[in-house]
């Protein structure tokens, strides 16, 4: 990986430097308040974290480095990991090098297979795929180098290498965890002439690695490839990370955290909606019975599912990628019908009611169906795709963080009984 090396390397000294720089020169600098609301609330809304692989904005939703995301659809994960990390696009020798890493270490090693295979079969897939990451961490370079005593300015060499290895496993081990688990016959080896999304397709086995399913996967890929650094499964991989736990911990953790309903579980919550509304109507509903519906829903105070968003407050761009990729390829689905349907109706009936304080789709309230399309219907493992994708965002901050030198994460806790002292002395 020379090429992405010495582009890091080249990018290094400054960064370095301003980063001292800011610490020294305007670390007493105020950000903003906190107070009780963050302290009860999760944090959210609260300034506490770097991160600069990608930014989400209410108005605009998510851009890698500065490019909204809806510019990056055409492209590949590997770009997008190469912008992620970098910050810019990669020239002909520097994507296929990297697309070259992506492939080199895509044959998983027996052990893990030993494990996974040995697992209960009603284990969940997240679980599995981060046992298979944890099973991995024996192979961690960086914490070879760390036991050997390297310099911490050096440590992200190897950070870098641990990472590349996982991003070539990650996607076969997701396939074999969908067709053990699944029942889908013998996993299907990765192969030498496709690249990361195509292979994935590939081994999942609803692809020849060259068909619509492909690019449905690759697109897939780019567009849950990263959301900033808050929220859950990023800020859990970045704290892990930052106590120089290697990354198949980090990523690992991160995970963990992706496979809660509140995070990427959602995705399948949403499929398992719409196929509902399906099944209810027995196709697709009229305007008038989907409005119906949607109030009976929110009058027995249930939420629709791929709707609203904790940031956003427009329609989610990665939303707008997917559905005109339905409304190009899956336009006679009926499944995907109630989706652009549901497009339709529920923001109006969101608003009417009033709650919400976004009422416009998220990512989830489409890809489900789009799979769902292409013969892929086992909602478990939608996560895992997720979590598939979320590694290239998770990876390049981890990677940036070691080489950056940033410090372990620490915030401060405290009792409710201080809390409820220091409301008494500042109210
Ligand atoms: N349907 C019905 N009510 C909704 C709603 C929806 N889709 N979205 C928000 N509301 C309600 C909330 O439940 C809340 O009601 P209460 O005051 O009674 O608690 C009120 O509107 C205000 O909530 P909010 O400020 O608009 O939303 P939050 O920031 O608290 O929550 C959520 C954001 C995404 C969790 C929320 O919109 C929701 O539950 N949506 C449905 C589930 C969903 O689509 N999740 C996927 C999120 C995408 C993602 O991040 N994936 O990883």
């Amino acid at each position: 990986m020379n090429l992405l090396r010495g582009k890091l390397e080249e990018q290094l000294g400054a960064m370095r430097a301003e980063r001292k720089d800011l610490a020294k020169e305007s670390g007493e600098v105020k950000l903003g308040d906190v107070n009780a609301g963050h302290v009860l609330g999760g944090m959210r809304g609260l300034t506490g974290l770097l991160c600069d692989t990608s930014t989400v904005t209410p108005t605009e939703g998510l851009a890698i480095r500065n490019t909204p995301i809806l510019d990056l659809t055409t492209g590949s994960p590997e770009e997008t990991f190469y912008l992620l990390i970098t910050g810019e696009r990669p020239d002909e020798a520097a994507l296929s090098e990297l697309q070259g890493a992506f492939r080199a270490h895509s044959s998983v090693p027996h052990y893990v297979w030993n494990v996974l295979e040995a697992m209960p079969s009603d284990s969940h897939p997240m679980v599995m795929l981060s046992t298979a990451l944890m099973t991995m961490e024996r192979e961690s370079k960086f914490r070879a180098a760390y036991d050997a005593g390297t310099s911490k300015d050096e440590l992200w060499v190897a950070m870098l290498e641990d990472v590349l290895l996982l991003l070539s496993r990650i996607s076969t081990i997701a396939a074999g965890i969908y067709r053990m688990k699944f029942n889908k016959g013998e996993r299907i080896a990765p192969r030498t002439d496709l690249d990361w999304s195509a292979n994935f397709a590939y081994m999942l086995g609803h692809s020849d690695g060259n068909d619509q399913f492909a690019d449905l996967i690759r697109m897939y890929l780019v567009l849950h490839s990263d959301h900033g650094g808050g929220n859950v499964s990023a800020f859990a991989a970045h704290t892990v990370g930052s106590a120089l736990s290697d990354v198949f911990y980090a990523l690992s953790a991160g995970l963990n955290g992706l496979a809660g309903p509140l995070h990427g579980l959602a995705n399948q919550e949403c499929l398992k909606f719409v196929l509902s509304v399906h099944e209810r109507f027995n196709g697709v509903p009229s305007d008038k019975q989907l409005t119906e519906f949607i109030w009976e829903r929110l009058n027995n105070r249930q939420v629709i599912p791929g709707f609203g968003h904790a940031v956003l407050r427009v329609t989610d761009p990665r939303f707008t990628a997917f559905h005109n990729f339905g409304l190009q390829h899956c336009a006679g689905d009926e499944i995907f019908q109630v989706v652009d349907k549901m497009f339709n109706i529920v923001p109006k009936v969101l608003q009417e009611h009033g709650k919400a304080t976004n009422p416009w789709p998220n990512v989830d309230a489409a890809s489900g169906s789009l799979l769902y399309h292409y013969g892929l219907k086992e909602f478990e493992f939608y996560t895992v795709m997720f979590g598939v994708s979320r590694a290239l965002g998770i990876c390049s901050q981890i990677v940036l963080n070691r080489a950056l030198l940033s410090p372990i994460v620490r915030p401060k806790a405290i009792t409710t009984a201080k809390l409820k002292e220091m409301i008494g002395a500042n109210a």
